[in-house]
């Protein structure tokens, strides 16, 4: 089911500084790079680019691992939704998050040291940083303590050359290194984040490899589809979600998925559960390009369904009621299906949110119907449709928070302002995190609900809680961990899709970008929502916003939106319009695109205006 991940012991001798000099330069930093950078997902570039961050990034995660005494740290290599050419690699921090902010300062330096001496004396520095009384002297560095450094890599063909990089790196350092091979990244930031045990909360069971990880999560999304049973409301599985086709990107999550297949046809042989979807999974690695008119990034951005690369006589006979689509790593999911007039409908992120953070909320009043116990909220970027804002705010009747764009933002912002903190970007990438208020709130329940009979609401309530951290990942965002919790919650409460998708109607959209000289002359306020350089452009945003205000007579409902901010990873100016009608959309973001090509240095020839109502 699944392979036991290879484990190299590091050198244990320690490789002297002319030996790690001579590693760093047999990978030179190509004349085409002028800076890495650590963008909003790691360092991400054409695979032949490389080479020279991958070796730097071995040692350096080996010193990561020492920093923080020996805990264990991860690399994953993936240039997730990335065309295949492209490759990348991003740092598990030991928590199982991403890499802590000020070394991913230093991550940068190392990468971008001009000469393998320059390395060397940041790697003194690093160390002598990490282990404060060990540094490595000249010639003779002194043994390091622990390191431990996790690999982990997607189905690219560069990638085991690129992962073998690392390994040499860090096993070069003397870092004992765990070669995980083939593993989707929200997997490897698992595995990260359960071999540091001690930072793991006591309600969820430690399980290192990927058996354990399959294992925790089947068991718990079972269990809690078992829980239907109970409350005499759902437990139904309608028609249309019997089926569940996943588009898993031609990737890595197509192969991971369907080991949860097998798991589910094993667990209903034995009948010990029932209403488990059957999984049928398309776009295997190999039967079509990575990512291309697939995958979560096209379904959601295109809002078109995905191209079915799989052979002919998989779909046959197979409705497209009920669909999701990963992306190539397996850290994004969307939702979409076609209705009875063959009509397409997404649903991203943002209704994700709203399901989950609306059931989290009516499971938690169950037991504390006044809500005072445990503070929900959502955080959200400048990028979720107006439509959903307004529902989780009014309707759900949570806390939202607007965070900066990437992952290692909004999960900085759940983490802070909430004890049960739902993120989800509108693309698909999110998770919920259970702080120490919420496990001490369920022990506190466990308390005081033993004796009471099993099918008490609160019971139930307590039940479905429980099973919660186990089955979400909190270390990060999970194609395969979200799919579950959705499905779960789908059935709990007897929808399909189109009961889901018609809690709102999302406001039309428009999103473009814009080529400019250097797009660093833009500047944003912090959750990116408004320009703060240069000053013109936003007051003449902000003029664009209010006409249309004024012409769409939007006086109650959603205001028309524009925003504008550089990529983090593509060298552009991405812009976002919303408003009451596509037309105002398109012509909102025909406006700024206009803007920021006048005021903020475009290049090429001019940007051409959206038609509206073209898709
Ligand atoms: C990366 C981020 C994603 C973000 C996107 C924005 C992670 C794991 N992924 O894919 O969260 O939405 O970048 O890209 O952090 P942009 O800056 O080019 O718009
Ligand atoms: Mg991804």
């Amino acid at each position: 089911m699944s392979s036991a991940p290879k484990i190299h012991r590091g050198n244990s001798v320690p490789i002297s500084n002319d030996q790690l000099a001579a590693l760093i330069d047999a990978h030179p930093k190509p004349s085409a790079i002028s800076n890495y950078s650590y963008g909003t997902a790691g360092f991400r570039y054409e695979a032949s680019l490389l080479p020279c961050v991958f070796v730097r990034m071995g040692i350096f995660a080996a010193l990561r691992s020492a920093s923080l005494g020996g805990e264990e740290v991860g690399v994953m290599i993936t240039a997730s939704h990335n065309p295949e050419p492209d490759n990348g690699m991003k740092i598990a921090d030991s928590n199982g998050g991403m890499l802590d902010a000020a070394w991913e300062k230093h991550a940068v330096s190392l990468a971008n040291a001009p000469t393998p001496k320059q390395a060397l004396v940041l790697i003194d520095t690093l160390s002598k940083y990490a282990l404060g009384r060990h540094p490595l002297a000249q010639g003779n560095p002194a043994k390091l303590p622990k390191m431990v450094v996790h690999v982990g890599r997607d189905t690219r063909s560069h990638s085991p050359p690129l992962a073998n990089l690392v390994i040499r790196a860090a096993l070069a350092m003397g870092a004992t290194v765990i070669d995980h091979g083939e593993v989707s990244t929200p997997m490897l930031h698992h595995f990260v984040m359960h071999a540091n045990g001690h930072l793991l909360p006591s309600i969820i069971p430690q399980r290192c490899n990927e058996s354990g990880y399959y294992e925790i999560m089947a068991l718990s999304y079972a269990a809690l589809l078992r829980t239907g049973k109970l409350d005499g409301v759902g437990g139904k599985r309608l028609a249309h979600t019997k089926e569940l086709v996943i588009d898993g990107a031609c990737g890595i999550g197509a192969l991971k998925i369907d080991t949860f297949r097998k798991i589910f046809d094993k667990l209903n042989a034995e009948g010990c559960t029932y209403g488990l979807p059957v999984l049928c999974t398309m776009n295997f690695p190999g039967e079509g390009p990575l990512n291309e008119n697939c995958g979560a990034e096209y379904v959601q951005k295109q809002q078109l369904p995905p191209k079915l690369y799989s052979p002919e006589p998989k779909m046959l006979g197979l409705s497209k009621g009920y669909m999701t689509s990963f992306d190539g790593d397996a850290d994004r999911v969307v939702f979409h299906f076609e209705d009875t007039q063959g009509k397409f409908h997404l649903l991203d992120g943002d209704k994700i949110a709203v399901l989950v953070s609306s059931f989290i909320q009516e499971e938690l009043r169950c037991i504390d119907p006044n809500g005072q116990a445990v503070k929900c909220g959502v955080v959200q970027t400048a990028y979720a449709n107006g439509s959903s804002t307004l529902y989780l705010k009014n309707v759900v009747k949570t806390n939202v928070v607007i965070a900066k764009t990437g992952v290692k933002f909004v999960h900085a912002a759940a983490h802070h302002h909430f004890d049960v903190g739902v993120y989800f970007e509108a693309n698909g990438h999110g998770t919920v995190l259970f702080g120490p208020k919420f496990y001490d709130f369920i022990a506190a329940a466990d308390a005081r609900l033993r004796g009471t009979p099993r099918n008490n609401r609160a019971n139930i309530a307590l039940r479905r809680l429980r099973l919660l951290p186990a089955l979400v990942n909190q270390s990060v965002g999970d194609a395969m961990s979200d799919m579950l919790l959705v499905d779960a919650i789908l059935f709990l409460r007897g929808w399909d899709l189109n009961t889901w998708a018609q809690l709102y109607s999302d406001m039309p959209t428009r999103q473009a970008k814009v080529k400019v000289a250097d797009r660093t002359v833009i500047t944003t306020n912090d959750n990116e929502t408004a320009a703060v350089s240069p000053v013109a452009l936003q007051k003449a945003l902000q003029s664009a916003m209010d006409a249309m205000a004024v012409e769409e007579n939007s006086v109650d409902g959603p205001k028309p939106r524009c925003f504008v901010r550089p990529s983090g990873t593509e060298d552009a100016v991405r812009v976002y319009a919303e408003a009451n009608t596509q037309s105002g959309a398109d012509s909102l973001a025909s406006e700024a695109m206009m803007l920021i090509y006048k005021l903020c240095g475009g290049v090429g020839s001019p940007p051409q205006p959206f038609i509206s109502n073209r898709l």
